[in-house]
């Protein structure tokens, strides 16, 4: 069949609006019609040419949702019509890392995921007969895309598509790593770098689940109003004081108890962790680093009891807790409305990336 994509043919280059083809699912993947999609930092991360991951030319996106229109042999757990939020964290439930029970990084498909390829090592997008890579195992920049069975998360049919799809990553990667990750609890000082896309929602969560300082730290002072409005108590703007460290420690005695990097920057994954609460402080990094970009710190941060932590996918478990998740938007205890700022047509997607790099919006969502 025939797709309308929005393709990256080049690093740095703006993606072009083509009709794609796409071959049918085989043996255990479905055909999914993405109805809307979110513009997250990580495609524009790829796009930008800084991921070590990054191939051309290929459709990338991978916040989406949308519906199952026909399932490969072997299929079992969807079927048509069912609603599905793609996961490009994977849970097939069989593998080493799935049975550990102590992460959600499903290693199943991760390699081929990471080349760009459906499981059988083929991609089913292509123009003129050439082939075009899948990304994230999701490349929901596609009106229509094929991913296995493995990799879909069946949610509700009355939750709207164009806001569920921020669950896609957003929203479960800024939860979830406050939830399943850190597991914050009531009362903890909270200190989140980087208000955008994730880091309003890990505020959200932190105030969720009775946090008592929620600092805030970014460089545009536009977020501050959006922040305080999901919980922050406290902005600090790095441009405007002498040393971010020091007045981080000055507001909580001593350190916060969960710091989290929602900014992909090592010297803000340094501010983290050295930041955080000698003896028990825990930073989590979320932020995704440019290749060729390293952390360090004096040793003896560790010593003293500071722990370093990555999360991926928020410690999501995909077709498990993305349905729950949904659930929470569906009953009003998580906001995602007022996070999505701008809205538009596949035609205007490189506005969305503008939008993004000016710091105009938080997500810009995508309707097919
Ligand atoms: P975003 O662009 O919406 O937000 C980034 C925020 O950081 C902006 O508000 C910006 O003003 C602020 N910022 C930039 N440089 C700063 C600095 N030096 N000091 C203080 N603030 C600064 O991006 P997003 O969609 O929220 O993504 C954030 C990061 O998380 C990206 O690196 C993205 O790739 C990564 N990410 C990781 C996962 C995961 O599973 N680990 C999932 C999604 C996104
Ligand atoms: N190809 C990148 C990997 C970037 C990365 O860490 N991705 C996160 C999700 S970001 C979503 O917006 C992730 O899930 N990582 C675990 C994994 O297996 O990729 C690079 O830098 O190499
Ligand atoms: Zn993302």
């Amino acid at each position: 069949m025939k797709t309308k994509a929005a393709i990256a043919w080049k690093a740095g280059q703006p993606l072009t609006i083509e009709e794609v083809d796409l071959a049918g699912p085989r043996e255990g993947e479905v055909l999914v019609e993405i109805k809307a999609t979110g513009i997250c930092h990580t495609d524009y991360y790829t796009l930008s040419g800084a991921d070590p991951e990054g191939i051309f030319p290929a459709i990338l996106g991978h916040e989406g949702a949308g519906v199952v229109v026909d399932v490969g042999p072997g299929v079992k757990s969807l079927s048509k019509d069912d609603h599905v939020i793609p996961l490009y964290t994977p849970e097939c439930r069989q593998c080493k890392f799935c049975l550990s029970q102590k992460t959600n990084l499903c290693q199943s498909i991760r390699s081929t995921q990471g080349r760009g390829l459906m499981p059988d090592a083929t991609s089913r997008f292509s123009i003129d007969g050439k082939p075009i890579f899948h990304y994230m195992g999701t490349s929901t920049f596609s009106n229509y895309i094929v991913v296995p069975e493995i990799a879909l998360a069946k949610v509700r049919s009355d939750a709207p598509f164009d806001k569920i799809c921020y669950i896609g990553c957003g929203v479960t990667t800024g939860v979830g790593a406050v939830l399943f990750t850190a597991k914050v609890e009531a009362g903890a000082n909270v200190v989140v770098f980087g208000l955008g896309g994730i880091g309003l929602n890990v505020i959200q969560a932190a105030k969720m689940v009775g946090a008592d300082k929620i600092i805030g730290v970014d460089l545009n002072p536009a977020r501050e109003a959006m922040a305080r409005k999901f919980g922050m108590t406290h902005f600090i703007n790095p441009s405007k004081v002498e040393n971010v460290v020091d007045t981080i420690i000055g507001l909580t005695d001593g350190g916060s108890d969960y710091s989290f990097e929602c900014i992909g920057n090592v010297t803000t994954m340094r501010q983290s962790l050295e930041s955080s609460h000698k003896g028990w402080g825990q930073s989590i990094i979320i932020g995704v680093a440019a290749a060729g970009q390293e952390i360090s710190t004096r040793p003896f941060q560790l010593v003293t009891g500071r722990v370093w932590k990555g999360s991926a996918f928020g410690g999501a478990r995909g077709r498990t807790d993305v349905p729950k998740i949904v659930d929470w938007y569906m009953e009003g205890k998580i906001n995602i409305d007022d996070l999505i700022t701008h809205r538009l047509p596949l035609e205007r997607i490189n506005e969305g990336f503008d939008l993004m790099k000016s710091g105009e919006s938080i997500r810009s969502v995508v309707l097919y």
